[in-house]
């Protein structure tokens, strides 16, 4: 066996298993995914890329995509995914910086990508187009390419508080600590069923998800896409669910959702963001099961967990995983700080990235000289050794489980003539947890309105990062070394909206 990861996900053992049942498809055996996978591996091989070179992929989740992230892997390349919802504008500068051999993207994308690709480095096909024409005649025999623990397996974007994408470079090494110390914590056994409704371009759906269950020798219920009808049906015949606390917390409106319908379920497991502890205490009490809550990111995987045989506590995030150590430090010193104090969450491991592609500098500087990552996360560890996340100290907003960072936008903002300047801030919300708001200042040289600001914004950002709320104000609060008082922004807006609830009160009376 060789260290790549494919050899330990699709491995000898267990071949005629099923491994993915994709509604309108059918079943798929692991033996299937041998077969198929090293088709997608030959046409790549065909086209040229070799092991290191980056596969870039935007399109929409299938078996087809599921393919030829195994092709890729096996065949030692760099699987970049990105997200669907990224505008060309935004997926120019990732195909710019990650100089991608091929870009693969759905047949509705075809013409616009070949509009990003014009210098001609990267040959762009389309899954459910010109790919799948070309796989259909490859050999479905592909001798899986060894590697070693340190060579990349993938890269993901992140954004950045400077506004700047970052490729997280994830190693082959990375991936299998982490799916071997995640198949401990979670009793992951061949006989589990994992609903599968995340999107598959982030580590939420694509490592935990995907890279466990087959590591397991496990099948995956493959759902396009989250949608609470068809989760509720899929429980019958499933184990587990993985997914972000909006997932929890509309199934809760689900008229559904009973213990009866959970009967067969074995756990739910949630992360990306913070799950609150009423919807765990609601969850239980409508179900009979606690959901496991867990912390990740991208440059790290998962790094902690709550427990599986003993109390899974609501409102935190539990124990690090077999092999990886954190600690809470105070932020400026680095010294550890005892039980209870809140500090910046560092930590250290074989899940730990191997670094940002092509940003020696800002990889180091998010190390500490003893080799941990700061994550950028605030929290404390009680009592019990329960890590606790408590906030951010990274200008970030958490929407439906996708990052934005504020920065990237104001910087689009501000470029909208009659703009002066501009603060975007999450506030709470019951179904995303946090949305995104813009306050506007003017420079008066126009009469710029909210409608020009969105129109702006609709070519050049997801939709997911649009502010769903923009308001102008004649000044930003700013503390007196003159930065931006985020929370302020936070509490005025509250006390609005709070207002704005109370006159609503009144006047239905
Ligand atoms: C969709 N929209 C969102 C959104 N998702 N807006 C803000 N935040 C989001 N997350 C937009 C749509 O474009 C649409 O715009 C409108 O909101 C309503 O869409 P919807 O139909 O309600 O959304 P839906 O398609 O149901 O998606 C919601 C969701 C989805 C929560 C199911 O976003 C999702 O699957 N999120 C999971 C993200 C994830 O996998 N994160 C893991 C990152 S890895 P319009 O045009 O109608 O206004 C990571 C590491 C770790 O963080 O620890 O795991
Ligand atoms: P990403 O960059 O998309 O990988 O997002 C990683 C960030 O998501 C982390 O740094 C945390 O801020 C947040 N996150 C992930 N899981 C949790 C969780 N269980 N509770 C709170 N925040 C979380």
């Amino acid at each position: 066996m060789t260290n790549n990861l494919f050899s330990h996900l699709i491995a000898h053992a267990g071949l005629d298993r099923t491994a993915l049942i994709v509604p309108a498809h059918g079943q798929v055996s692991y033996r299937d995914l041998d077969r198929m996978s090293a088709r997608y591996a030959n046409a790549l091989r065909g086209l040229g890329v070799k092991p290191g070179d980056r596969v870039a992929v935007q399109a929409e989740k299938s078996l087809g995509a599921v393919l030829l992230y195994l092709g890729v892997l096996r065949m030692g390349a760099v699987y970049l995914p990105l997200n669907t919802a990224y505008t060309p504008a935004e997926t120019s500068y990732f195909i710019g910086d990650a100089e991608p051999t091929v870009f693969v993207c759905d047949p509705a994308r075809e013409a616009s990508a070949r509009d990003l690709c014009r210098d001609g480095l990267t040959q762009v096909l389309a899954l459910g187009g010109s790919l799948d024409a070309l796989v259909e005649n490859q050999e479905d025999h592909f001798e899986t390419v060894a590697v070693s623990d340190d060579d990349l397996a993938a890269i993901l974007y992140t954004s950045g508080t400077t506004g700047r994408s970052k490729g997280a470079m994830l190693s082959h090494g990375n991936l299998l600590s982490n799916v071997t110390a995640l198949k401990e914590s979670w009793r992951y056994t061949q006989d589990d069923v994992l609903i599968h409704a995340l999107p598959i371009f982030h580590t939420h759906g694509l490592f935990v998800a995907l890279n466990l269950t087959f590591f397991s020798r496990a099948s995956v219920i493959l759902l396009p896409k989250f949608d609470p009808d068809a989760v509720m049906d899929a429980m019958s015949s499933a184990t587990v669910l993985m997914g972000v606390p909006t997932f929890y917390t509309r199934l809760l409106s689900h008229p559904g959702l009973t213990a009866e319908a959970c009967r067969h379920m074995r756990v739910f497991i949630s992360g990306s963001a913070p799950l609150r502890a009423e919807t765990h205490e609601e969850w239980k009490e409508r179900t009979g099961h606690a959901i496991l809550e867990r912390y990740g990111m991208t440059e790290t995987n998962m790094n902690t967990s709550n427990p599986y045989d003993e109390e899974r506590r609501a409102g935190t995030v539990g124990f690090p995983l077999p092999g990886v150590s954190a600690r809470i430090v105070h932020p400026q010193t680095n010294t550890p700080l005892p039980t209870d104090e809140i500090g910046m969450i560092q930590v250290k491991g074989p899940n730990v990235f191997q670094g940002y592609w092509r940003m020696p500098e800002k990889t180091a500087s998010e190390f500490t000289a003893d080799g941990y990552f700061i994550t950028g996360d605030l929290g404390k560890v009680d009592g019990d050794g329960y890590i606790h996340i408590i906030g951010r100290q990274k200008d970030l907003v958490i929407t439906g489980g996708y990052n934005v960072y504020p920065k990237e936008i104001e910087v689009e903002i501000d470029a909208i003539p009659g703009v002066a300047e501009s603060a975007v801030f999450g506030v709470e919300d019951a179904d995303m947890g946090e949305r995104v708001v813009a306050a506007i200042v003017r420079d008066g040289s126009c009469d710029v309105q909210a409608a020009d600001i969105e129109n702006h914004l609709g070519s050049r950002l997801a939709r997911y990062k649009q502010p769903r709320e923009i308001v102008f104000l004649a000044e930003l609060p700013r503390n007196t070394m003159g930065k931006v008082q985020k929370e302020v922004l936070r509490r005025n807006h509250a006390a609005a909206a709070n207002q704005r609830s109370t006159r609503e009160v009144e006047n239905a009376r």
